[in-house]
C-alpha cells in the first residue's frame, strides 16, 4: 500500500505563489471597480431621470399659471395690445402677484424659483420666460406686432443645464394649447 506523497513547495503544491496572489488580488480589484463604476453609472442615470421629470414638473408649474392669465392686459380696451410686458404699476420682477395678463411674465427670470406669491421655493433650479407674438396663420411664425396669438415659452435649467422648454400657444379668445415640451 503507498503512502501519500509529501509535497516540496517546489513540486506540484497546494498554495498560492506570491505572484498568483497578487494577480488574484489584481483581478479583484477590476473586478470590484468595474462593479463600482456600473452601480455609479446606473446611480447618475436615476438622478438625471429624476431631474428631467422635476424640470418638467417646475415647467408645468409655471406655464399653468401663465396660461391661466388674460392675453392681454384687462385695463386695455378694445384692440389695443401695444407691449409685451409689464404694464403700468405693475412690478418687474417676482413677486408676481400683480400680474395678470401672459405677457406679464416675458423676461421672467428665477435664480431662485419661487410661486406665485414669492415664497422661495428651490435654489438648486432656474426658470426663463419668453413671450412673443406669432402669426396665426402660415406655420406660426415670429411677428412684431400684435396679432391675436401670444407664444409663451418656459425653459427650465438646472447647473447651467438646460433640461426642458415648454411651449403655448394663447389665443386672444382665451384659449391655450400647450404645443411641446423636451
Ligand atoms: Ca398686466
Ligand atoms: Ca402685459
Amino acid at each position: 500500500m503507498s503512502q501519500p506523497r509529501v509535497l516540496s513547495r517546489w513540486g506540484c503544491r497546494g498554495g498560492f505563489t506570491l505572484i498568483e496572489a497578487m494577480l488574484s488580488m489584481l483581478i479583484l480589484g477590476v473586478v470590484i471597480s468595474g462593479g463600482i463604476g456600473a452601480i455609479t453609472m446606473a446611480a447618475e442615470h436615476r438622478r438625471a431621470v429624476r431631474d428631467q421629470l422635476r424640470a418638467v414638473s417646475l415647467g408645468e408649474d409655471l406655464m399653468r399659471e401663465i396660461v391661466a392669465k388674460a392675453y392681454k392686459d384687462p385695463q386695455l380696451t378694445g384692440e389695443s395690445d401695444p407691449v409685451i410686458g409689464v404694464d403700468a404699476g405693475e412690478p418687474g420682477n417676482d413677486p408676481r402677484i400683480d400680474w395678470d395678463d401672459v405677457d406679464d411674465y416675458h423676461g421672467l427670470v428665477e435664480d431662485m424659483l419661487r410661486n406665485e406669491e414669492g415664497t422661495k421655493l428651490d435654489a438648486e433650479w432656474h426658470r426663463e420666460v419668453k413671450v412673443h407674438w406669432v402669426e396665426p396663420f402660415g406655420g406660426g411664425a415670429d411677428a412684431r406686432t400684435a396679432t391675436g396669438l401670444k407664444s409663451v415659452e418656459v425653459v427650465v435649467y438646472k447647473g447651467g443645464k438646460r433640461l426642458a422648454r415648454l411651449e403655448a400657444r394663447v389665443g386672444i379668445a382665451g384659449q391655450a394649447m400647450v404645443r411641446g415640451r423636451e
